[in-house]
């Protein structure tokens, strides 16, 4: 009895002094930040190598993208070894393995989107980039590497994908390091809306007979949808959605209103956020809030009543990548706010919405370029970050 006793005393002690341990560990581990809702912990899951995109399995488990042309799956505190059949992908300048987005009916047919940055089968001979001043120095004068955006769908079973398909792919391929956008998201109908970057080549934005500088439109299985805006028009390419966009990295379906929102990298200064309806031209290069890089001045969005003007814009930029809408019950502050990532200004910024207008932004620091945000199913908040080492990270509400 007596035994007995002091064998409870002492593990009853232990277990104490594990879990003070364990929670020391814990905060040892997460940071806190005061935001204008409260204290929020950053923890640390995992560590990558230039994160890009993730999506949440229907089980609990996480697909995240690196950069480099590897995807691996997330839960309870491991990443798995890449997972088998992604394509090979470009990986340079801004390109390689970007998105990832699983099918609305994953539970059913466990397929899997994956956007990349492919290679043309053929590439020209000495050719190398040509630089346009407006670009910037963001220039790679050895590139000539003749690429592309491209959308490949496959099954997951185990670690392995199958039957993998190229579904989608901008057109044309051309040399350069920047601008294949890369954000997969599927509209409440079941179509896949695909953001492509305009190249760093401007002026294919405007033109219709390509596929760059647009918002697309896609049937999962790459054919394409009856109802699509430029299906019937002469050269036109009927997987156009919208048009006049630079280099959008964020979209999400609006909870309420059930449309597309995405948001767009400006040039020098002026990113965009817009909600994309079929047909309309955003107006890139021909207007801009922000101007080239080189000081030409570009005419701001009013001049041209043409082009539709964006719901918001942000002059100084902040270098938007990563957009959702929050509907979770964890940040009870944050329900019906649009949360996106920031890379040049290192932090996630939450947007309160009242319909389609812009009412209050806050920006949460987190000294690390966020590249994409999710809601994971526990109303936690997931962060990545675009390093080397870059770190998937998990955000819930601190001191409860
Ligand atoms: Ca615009
Ligand atoms: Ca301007």
């Amino acid at each position: 009895m007596k035994t007995h006793r002091f064998h409870t005393a002492v593990m009853a002690a232990l277990s104490l002094s594990t879990s003070i341990a364990a929670q020391r560990a814990t905060e040892a581990a997460a940071e806190v930040l005061q935001t204008k809702s409260g204290p929020v912990s950053v923890e640390r899951l995992a560590v990558l190598v230039e994160p890009w995109g993730m999506s949440s399995l229907p089980d609990g488990r996480l697909l995240v993208t690196e950069k480099p042309g590897r995807l691996r799956l997330y839960s309870d505190g491991k990443l798995s070894e890449p997972i088998a059949g992604v394509p090979a992908v470009a990986y340079r300048g801004q390109g390689g393995l970007l998105d990832v987005e699983i099918d609305p009916d994953f539970a059913k047919n466990g397929l899997v989107y994956l956007y990349f940055v492919e290679a043309a089968e053929t590439q020209p001979k000495d050719a190398r980039d040509v630089h346009d001043p407006r670009t910037g120095p963001d220039f790679d004068k050895e590139d000539n590497l003749l690429k592309g955006g491209a959308v490949a769908r496959g099954r997951l079973e185990g670690n392995q994908l199958r039957d993998v398909q190229v579904v989608w792919r901008q057109v044309p391929k051309t040399i350069g390091r920047g601008h294949f956008g890369g954000r997969l998201v599927f509209g409440p109908d079941g179509k896949l809306f695909i953001t492509s970057g305009d190249r760093q080549r401007f002026d294919p934005a405007q033109d219709l007979a390509t596929n760059l500088g647009k918002v697309v439109r896609i049937n999962p299985d790459g054919s394409i949808p009856q109802d699509n805006p430029f299906g019937k028009k002469e050269g036109a390419r009927p997987d156009v959605w919208s048009l006049g966009h630079r280099n959008p990295l964020g979209a999400a379906i609006h909870p309420a209103s059930k449309a597309v929102w995405i948001h767009e990298m400006g040039p020098w200064h002026g990113d965009e956020l817009n909600s994309p309806a079929a047909g309309k031209n955003y107006g890139w290069p021909v207007v801009s809030n922000g101007d080239h890089y080189d000081g030409q001045p570009i005419p701001d969005h009013p001049t041209r009543p043409e082009f539709a003007v964006p719901i918001d814009y942000w002059h100084p930029a902040i270098s938007p990548s990563g957009l959702t809408f929050y509907a979770g019950s964890l940040f009870k502050d944050w329900r019906g706010n649009a949360l996106v990532g920031g890379l040049s200004t290192e932090s996630l910024i939450r947007l309160t919405l009242e319909g389609s207008v812009v009412k209050s932004e806050e920006r949460i620091g987190l000294h690390r370029r966020i590249r994409d945000v999710l809601e994971a199913p526990d109303g936690s908040v997931l962060l990545l970050t675009d390093a080397k080492d870059g770190e998937l990270l998990r955000l819930t509400p601190a001191g409860r």
